[in-house]
């Protein structure tokens, strides 16, 4: 029997010296598993040198099924086929979560534009194009949530990527209607370290991708490592977080509701309280206690709060912006007095969802923007998934020779000062008046 749940440790920040728990927390960074690398090494060098034989061999051995290469694929008319049979219900929630989160990103992807300078004597440009075939992983078994299949294909069919390839092992109905709705345009039923290494090398079967976005278990996350640069990847996916931050304003009941839809993902998810009421610490832990008892994914919610939970208490409501900003987490809920007040001063999370008619668990279905979020502190230094993830820039630069003689000094200059003498010939050459050739 686990041990039950009895209140969410409290860190007070109150006095003098923060408690050395939250600075860990605060400090929190995703780990190497080193199994699990070690494994990914060796399963990414053997699609490599063997191909889809590799492939086949490492899915029998690891997922006990037996493809071969022409059942690697499945036809997208399967996916078609699933939406049509699926239960209309949930279609139309499919449907509606697919509208708007295809409506947020076009709306995001006008940001993305070409610009620069473009006149008569010069031009020099960032020029904006899609990415022409991205891999899209979505876990099998209990994490196989169809939500993320829309979540991450559709920004980029919305950015026009040619080709979004569907990576994922066992494959459910409703994984499949999601994938036709995103308009993902190829499926392949496959998993694990060895579907990485096959979309990051391209085999006789399995189309080479130049992106791989979406979360995955320790091993694809590894290998989606290792095979960075090779392809890119967005960034990589640890435990889910919430930060639920909230005063004398807010709802225990709504508090606690929050933090258990983070933490039934996952027994290394983190929900934490950060408030400034220390009132809401017992309110929150008694709600916790009540909300958790009929939960059907009572026992992971239940290990999340006890082992990876805290309510951290601090003074001031300047001192909730200061340590939501320390902690950097995936999900920021604001359960506060004037909540877009406190938003605008955040500069580091994921997601803020604002004020009580915003739950994470909107964000993470139907609100518009993706639920793909940077985990483990991440938010310092990077973005949502978004339409940036599926574009790319090239610089173009075209000079009149009235430009190139304008900076044709200090280009010459630069070049001998590096020892670059071939640099400042070919400006130069180009100064001269060209003399007749004998032929
Ligand atoms: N909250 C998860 C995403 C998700 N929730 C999918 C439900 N389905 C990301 O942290
Ligand atoms: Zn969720």
């Amino acid at each position: 029997m686990p041990e039950p749940f009895t209140g969410l440790p409290v860190l007070d920040l109150r006095h003098a010296a923060p408690p050395a728990r939250w600075r860990q927390l605060c400090e929190r960074s995703f780990g190497l598993d080193g199994e699990a690398d070690q494994s990914a090494r060796a399963i990414i060098a053997q699609v490599r040198n063997e191909g889809d034989p590799a492939i086949i061999e490492l899915t029998q051995r690891f997922e006990q099924r037996s493809l071969t290469a022409d059942t690697f694929e499945l036809p997208t008319a399967r996916a078609a086929e699933a939406l049509t049979q699926l239960d209309p219900d949930l279609r139309r929630a499919l449907e509606q979560a697919a509208a708007r989160v295809r409506s947020f990103h076009e709306l995001q992807a006008r940001a993305l534009v070409t610009s620069g300078r473009d006149t008569p004597g010069e031009q020099l440009q960032s020029r904006v194009a899609p990415l022409a075939r991205v891999a899209v992983y979505a876990p099998g078994g209990t994490a196989a949530y169809p939500s993320s299949v829309l979540h991450a294909a559709i920004p980029a069919k919305v950015v026009g990527v040619d080709e979004v390839v569907l990576l994922t092992p066992r494959p459910s109905e409703v994984v499949l209607a999601a994938a036709a709705l995103a308009g993902v345009d190829r499926i392949f039923q496959l998993g694990g370290a060895q579907a990485i290494a096959a979309v990051a090398f391209g085999t006789a079967t399995v189309p080479r991708v130049d992106k791989i976005v979406g979360p995955g278990n320790a091993y694809v996350t590894a290998a989606k490592r290792l095979v960075f640069g090779r392809v890119d990847i967005d960034s990589i996916a640890g435990p889910s977080e919430i930060l639920v931050v909230a005063d004398h304003t807010a709802d225990p009941e709504l508090v606690a509701a929050d933090l258990i839809s983070q933490a039934e993902h996952d027994v290394l998810a983190s929900p934490v309280l950060l408030t400034s009421d220390p009132a809401l610490v017992d309110a929150v832990s008694a709600a916790l206690h009540r909300q958790l008892d009929d939960l059907p994914r009572r026992e992971i919610a239940t290990a999340a709060l006890r082992d990876q939970g805290a309510a951290v208490v601090v003074g001031s409501r300047r001192a909730l912006a200061e340590q939501a900003d320390a902690y950097a987490p995936e999900h920021l809920e604001l359960l506060v007095e004037d909540p877009a007040a406190l938003a605008a001063e955040i500069r580091r999370a994921g997601a803020i969802f604002v004020g009580p008619s915003t739950p994470e668990a909107a964000g993470d279905y139907t609100a518009g923007p993706s639920h793909v979020l940077p985990t483990a502190g991440g938010a310092r230094f990077s973005s949502p998934l978004g339409c940036w993830d599926f574009v790319r820039y090239t610089s173009v630069l075209a000079l009149g020779p009235a430009q190139l003689r304008e900076q044709a000094a200090a280009i010459t200059t630069l070049a001998r000062a590096e020892g670059l003498e071939g640099h400042a010939r070919a400006v130069e050459r180009r100064l001269k008046p060209r003399e007749p050739t004998n032929t």
